[in-house]
């Protein structure tokens, strides 16, 4: 067979206004041409999981939803799928499907929500693909009926066992950056996190070798790739992310990963991330203070608890070098209009190097969603295509939806301005010469 692998690329964002502004916004455009091109790691991992003997091709369907026509050459299309462009996914799908293609998907909103995708696919896969994709790939050759299957039905990923993914596939098309795992899943639940609710298995990490064995893989075919970890969680564990980090110094690869703040009480950690060539880390606070973020994380309501040190926090990740991406959530039910100037004030306080602010935005399969669900605050259900961070598609507790949309119009205007970007990049560098040059 040939079997394409379809990623659907870009950002999403549906708000008019927020978009008009997004384009004139230095900081704001600067991110999104970062992140706007990532390959999809999870295809590559079903390619390199492709049993022997088929043809594959990588494919983008770029953001208006446009897909290649070589796509209808195929025989199987695997489509990743988020719920932002799940309608764009599921037209693409329906009219490769027309056209006589199999068409399978997979990935976190159809994980959640695999029933609705059997309208518009022949297989939808739940769960981590790697061990279910021969089992499609079987099912399509011997032309099956549709059908929904489940990873939980086979034998879970051995994150030990997993293959160098397919970068090869992505042929001459060049990315800003490459993706890579060390880790999957988080430990903690934040009640809006969409990362972690398709994982059945716990917070895993890879081992360092084989890390280093696909970093490897990326530089040979483009060297000096700049690395994104799509991990959830880096560093939970410090000692083996310090036994990571000791392995990629040699690797000289430059790096950004996601993690959470607890990094900052290990300056050996901070001081080996920075020498293995971490340039940043992107830490959700999702708000100044801790009022906000009580009973956000359901485990040990870490968020809460955080909130006091994250001025030093920050302070001490920046002074090793490694800038902090400082991401805040707007909406949180403890919020009221007067978090976007809050925002504002703490934003010149902890210096990050790099601000990201979003809307709380309930992603099927979390329990914000079922929570909100129940208390009659989704304003349109269903509206998966709002699912972008950008678009308000809940009644806030504290404030207006118009209130919310207004904040972060307001709130965007005064942090992604070419002066307040020049400045809080000038409060990391000094923050870095105390640190270095201390009086
Ligand atoms: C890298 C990344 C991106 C890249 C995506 C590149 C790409 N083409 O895949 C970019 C920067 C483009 C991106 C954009 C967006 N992202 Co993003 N992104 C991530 C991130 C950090 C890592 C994803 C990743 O690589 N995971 C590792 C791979 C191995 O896992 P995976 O993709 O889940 O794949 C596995 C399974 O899902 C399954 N699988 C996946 N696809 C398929 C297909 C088939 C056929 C089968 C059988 C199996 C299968 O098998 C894979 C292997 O086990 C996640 C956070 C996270 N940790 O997941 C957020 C995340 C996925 N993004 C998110 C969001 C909201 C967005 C945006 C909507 C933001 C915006 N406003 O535009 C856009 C929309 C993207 C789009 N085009 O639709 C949310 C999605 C929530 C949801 N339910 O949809 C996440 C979870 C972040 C968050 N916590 O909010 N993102
Ligand atoms: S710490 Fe981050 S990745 Fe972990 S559950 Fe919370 S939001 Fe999700």
């Amino acid at each position: 067979m040939k079997i394409g692998f379809l990623a659907m690329s870009g950002v999403r964002a549906h708000d008019k206004k927020l978009l008009e502004l997004g384009l004139t916004l230095p900081g704001f455009v600067e991110r999104s041409r970062t992140i706007a091109s990532l390959p999809s790691l999870g295809l590559l991992y079903l390619a390199a999981r492709t049993p022997a003997g088929h043809e594959m091709r990588y494919f983008e369907a770029e953001s208006n939803g446009a897909e290649a026509p070589e796509v209808y050459s195929c025989d199987l299309v695997a489509i990743s799928t988020f719920s932002a462009q799940i309608f764009e996914a599921y037209a693409i799908a329906d009219r490769l499907r027309k056209a006589g293609v199999k068409v399978a998907l997979g990935g976190l909103h159809v994980s959640v929500l695999p029933e609705e995708a059997l309208d518009h696919a022949d297989y939808v896969v739940t769960g981590e693909g790697e061990n279910v994709w021969p089992a499609v790939v079987a099912a399509a050759t011997r032309a099956a009926p549709p059908a929904i299957f489940r990873a939980a039905d086979f034998e879970p990923v051995d994150i030990a066992q997993l293959p160098v993914p397919r970068f090869d596939l992505l042929g001459h098309r060049t990315y800003n950056r490459y993706t890579i795992q060390t880790t999957r899943g988080c430990p903690w639940r934040c009640d809006f996190c969409a990362s972690t609710v398709m994982l059945q298995a716990p917070y895993r990490r890879r081992p360092v070798d084989q890390v280093v064995r696909d970093i490897r893989v990326i530089e040979e075919l483009h060297p000096q790739a700049f690395i994104e970890f799509a991990d959830d969680n880096t560093f939970v564990d410090k000692p083996w992310g310090k036994e990571l980090c000791r392995a990629l110094v040699p690797l000289k690869v430059k790096w950004f990963t996601e993690t959470d703040v607890s990094v900052a009480e290990d300056a050996e950690l901070l001081e080996l991330m920075h020498q293995a060539g971490c340039r940043q880390v992107l830490i959700g606070l999702e708000s100044p203070s801790a009022g906000p973020l009580a009973g956000l994380e359901q485990r040990a309501d870490r968020k809460a608890r955080w909130a006091a040190r994250y001025v030093e926090a920050v302070g001490a990740i920046q002074s090793h070098g490694v800038t902090v991406n400082a991401c805040f959530i707007l909406g949180l039910d403890g919020q009221t209009t007067a978090v976007f100037g809050e925002i504002l004030q703490f934003v010149e306080e902890v210096a990050a190097f790099d601000v990201q602010i979003t809307l709380l935005t309930p992603f099927p399969g979390t329990p914000l969603y079922e929570r909100l669900r129940r208390e009659g605050r989704l304003l349109e259900p269903g509206a998966w295509h709002l699912c972008t961070l950008f678009d308000v598609n809940y009644q806030p507790a504290g404030m207006t939806p118009q209130e919310l949309r207004e904040g972060i119009y307001w709130l965007g205007e005064h942090l992604y301005g070419e002066e307040a970007t020049r400045r809080r990049r000038k409060g990391f560098f000094s923050q870095l010469n105390r640190e270095r040059n201390p009086v």
